[in-house]
């Protein structure tokens, strides 16, 4: 993509103008537009032409418009140099070359600059553009999507091209499924800003010039088109992030119980007995998920009718026993010219797929053999695919997987040896009529335009209740219509590691619902990481066990009854904190705030928190620590500013400081409740919803000055706008006291309080409102 010319750049500024929030700046052609859509989100374009292309329907983000205009100012300054601004950020356009200055208005501190050298840049004889800036030498890079390797993204080159990566997600993996071009800036002091480079082409963003200090984000066409967003804390950038490409729903509340899944499970009869084995064993779980194996010959929207005569009754049965199924839908469509299969014969007649230049139906191979692909980006398309979903969803299908769908395909058979995983040619014509373009324009949002169909349709079969969708690849903005996983990981220990820093990562990029397969996909899980990973996975947003076909079994059992304690317990536990974990999913729905955070979010400014990647906080209240290597039984622990309590203990400990923390293999991870917090907990259950929060406890954990607070968010669990309640608690001299606002009334319950060195006291109906004195 790089250019072999030497790039074309603009020269000096002719003239400029402000309408409103934006100033255009014309630099004898090529052209920068800033326009400040919110008080701490400037928008800055580039392009080569000086015309600003109109907005794509799919884009992640909404029009300007959208956004209720800011105060601005402008000035102009002695050197020559334009400014805009408002209370959150001023950009300075420079007199020469294009060069930009973003300032926070309320210190003068510098957050981006391109440098005497930088700017923007075009290759005269193509299409692909780059922008060069300074990387200041204490500046930390976090995000830019779904990503290997530790939290900080200094040092490396980013690609964003969606990529299903069945192989190898090793410390030299570049492209997997995801491309979110979004990063997170935070100098030494904890200062942040953000940038989400809203270009859905091949674009990349290289960190690896720090000697000469210098970032480069380049992208294969479209435009320069930046988002710089201020802080200063990482919740500002995190918030203003998903102000602008969306937050993720409340998902109905059952999803945030176990999924339990596998690919390989062949038969109707062997879904009955993994999930008769799940109650048997008491191993709380929500979900069972149907593979491929269940589908005629791998086509989409069919049943494999021998090995699942009765997927009615199957659907039914789970459901009885608290189960919801969700079934694996893959973009591909198998080539089938000869009639029987009618999404094939359906969307070939009204030409729903994906053609060539030259007009030839691109024909590639995916599991049923030869597919052809969906073009998403139509909505007649979209309507379309979301009606072929109507029949499973009336079999009782809840949700489903939306796999290989970077997409993902190959040029020979799949089985075939050297069968090559290939990307339709960049110029495949795409979208409806009045905005066609080409597979290098929308590659990246292909995802994305599947899931708005699958979750409509959803919607539309069961409209009222929050839709639960899966999805393996996406862009900037997925988190509006999906939960997502980090595909086939393996059962490595190293891979159990990675999976902290890539779940955190994604977490900044908005996308707060997210899990990896717990045990590995490839690969063969041993006993003691198998139950590692459940203690792990438990905290996981999204804790979904998955295994691929042929490698060795996973299931909690497969070792015997002292494993299969290990991962009861450990979602036992999950399913204790469900008041707490939804209490944080609804706040991420309202702030964007990730679910599972970096010590960053909230101690950014302490150096030894700072780069942490193999601790976590779920929510702002638990602290998880896990153990990621064989044969350790005690760990190291990193407790930032203020009290941190064990969970497991009660024991209290004061932070800025490493403490060695038990963690035996049977038992609980350690965990830690922060100082201040009061943190609600039910009763074990087997699924989620099996019956009322009754009793809830309150555990409350004083901080150095004997107070502590709490939240409680409750609703009916599914309703999209039933009513809702949010209770406070307060501990304070020694008083505990409770209050309710909102319209949902909870069923009759008892209330436990928990406060160290007390005995527990109990009330035995919750009033709401209610104190409770020492
Ligand atoms: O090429 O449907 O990531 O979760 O089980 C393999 C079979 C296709 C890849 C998914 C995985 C799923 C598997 N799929």
């Amino acid at each position: 993509m790089a250019a072999e010319q030497t790039p074309a750049r603009p020269g000096t500024m002719r003239e400029h103008r402000r309408i409103g929030r934006t100033l255009f700046a014309d630099y004898g052609g090529p052209a920068v537009s800033v326009t400040l859509l919110t008080p701490g989100i400037a928008r800055i374009r580039f392009a080569p032409s000086g015309a600003f292309a109109p907005r794509r329907s799919w884009s992640p983000v909404p029009p300007d418009d959208d956004f209720d205009e800011p105060p601005v100012s402008g000035t102009t300054t002695a050197d020559g140099a334009v400014e805009i601004g408002s209370t959150g950020l001023t950009v300075r356009l420079e007199p020469a070359a294009g060069r930009v200055t973003v300032l926070d208005p309320a210190t003068g501190r510098v957050l981006l600059s391109d440098g005497p050298d930088g700017g923007p840049a075009w290759d005269p004889d193509g299409s692909a553009l780059t922008w060069t800036r300074r990387m200041p030498a204490d500046q930390h890079y976090f995000g830019l999507g779904e990503r290997t390797g530790p939290l900080d993204k200094r040092g490396r080159r980013h690609t964003f091209w969606n990529t299903d990566r069945f192989s190898g997600h090793c410390p030299g993996t570049d492209e997997l499924y995801k491309s979110i071009p979004f990063y997170l800036a935070m100098d030494e002091a904890g200062r942040c800003h953000g940038l989400y480079l809203n270009n859905t082409y091949r674009s990349v963003f290289d960190l690896t010039d720090e000697r000469g200090e210098r970032l480069v984000i380049a992208c294969d066409g479209g435009e320069l088109d930046q988002y710089v967003i201020a802080g200063p804390h990482p919740g500002d950038v995190v918030g203003r992030y998903t102000s602008v490409t969306g937050r993720m729903p409340l998902p109905p509340r059952w999803a945030l119980g176990y999924h339990h899944s596998r690919w390989g499970y062949e038969t109707e009869k062997q879904i009955r007995e993994v999930a008769a084995r799940l109650r048997a064993d008491g191993i709380p779980a929500d979900a069972v998920y149907l593979d491929i194996e269940a589908l005629d010959e791998y086509r989409n929207f069919t049943w494999d009718r021998k090995r699942f005569p009765d997927p009615a009754g199957l659907v039914r049965d789970l459901a009885a026993q608290g189960l919801q199924t969700v079934l694996l839908v893959d973009v591909g469509i198998k080539y089938q010219p000869e009639g029987g299969y009618r999404p094939f014969t359906e969307g070939a007649e009204r030409g729903y797929f994906l053609s060539d230049s030259g007009g030839r139906l691109l024909l590639r191979y995916v599991w049923p053999g030869l597919c052809a692909f969906p073009d998403f980006l139509r909505p007649d398309v979209r309507d379309w695919w979301g009606h072929l979903h109507d029949e499973l969803l009336a079999t009782g299908i809840h949700s489903f997987v939306n796999d290989m769908n970077e997409p993902s395909m190959r040029d020979r058979p799949i089985y075939e040896p050297g069968a090559r995983p290939v990307d339709p040619p960049p110029d495949t014509p795409h979208g409806p009529p009045d905005e066609r373009t080409t597979h290098a324009e929308v590659h990246n949002v292909y995802a994305n335009a599947e899931n708005v169909a699958t979750r409509g349709a959803i919607i539309r079969h069961r409209p009222g209740e929050r839709p639960f969708l899966l999805s393996r690849a996406g862009f900037a903005g997925l988190q509006r219509d999906a939960a997502t996983w980090t595909g086939d990981n393996a059962s490595y220990w190293e891979e159990l590691e990675l999976s902290l820093p890539q779940l955190l990562t994604l977490g900044l990029c908005g996308a707060a619902f997210a899990g990896a397969d717990i045990g590995g996909f490839y690969a063969d899980a041993g006993p003691e990481l198998l139950a590692r990973w459940y203690q792990l996975g438990a905290f996981y947003p999204l804790a979904r066990a998955h295994n691929a076909k042929g490698c060795s079994d996973q299931e909690p059992w497969v070792w015997g009854e002292r494993i299969e304690a290990v991962c009861r317990r450990a979602l036992e536990l999950r399913y204790r904190l469900l008041p707490y974990l939804y209490t944080v999913f609804a706040d991420a729905s309202r702030t964007g705030a990730p679910v599972l955070r970096p010590l960053l979010y909230h101690y950014g400014d302490d150096e030894s928190a700072r780069l942490r990647d193999d601790q976590a906080l779920l929510g702002r209240d638990l602290m998880v620590a896990p153990v990621l290597r064989p044969g350790r039984r005690t760990r190291e622990v990193y407790l930032p500013e203020g009290r941190w309590y064990d969970l497991r203990t009660g024991a209290a400990a004061d932070g800025r400081a490493s403490v060695l923390a038990d963690a035996p293999l049977e038992g609980e991870l350690p965990v830690y409740a922060r100082g201040g917090a009061v943190i609600p907990f039910g009763p074990v259950r087997r699924w989620v919803d099996e019956g009322p929060l009754d009793p809830l406890t309150l555990r409350v954990f004083p901080d150095a000055d004997n107070a502590a607070e709490g939240v409680l968010y409750e609703d009916d669990g599914v309703g999209v706008t039933g009513p809702s309640a949010t209770t406070r608690y307060a501990y304070r001299g020694g008083t505990v006291t409770a209050r309710r606002d909102g319209d949902f009334a909870p069923a009759r319950r008892a209330v436990r309080v928990e406060v160290p060195g007390r005995p527990e006291r109990v009330l035995d109906e919750d009033p709401g409102d209610w104190e409770l004195s020492p």
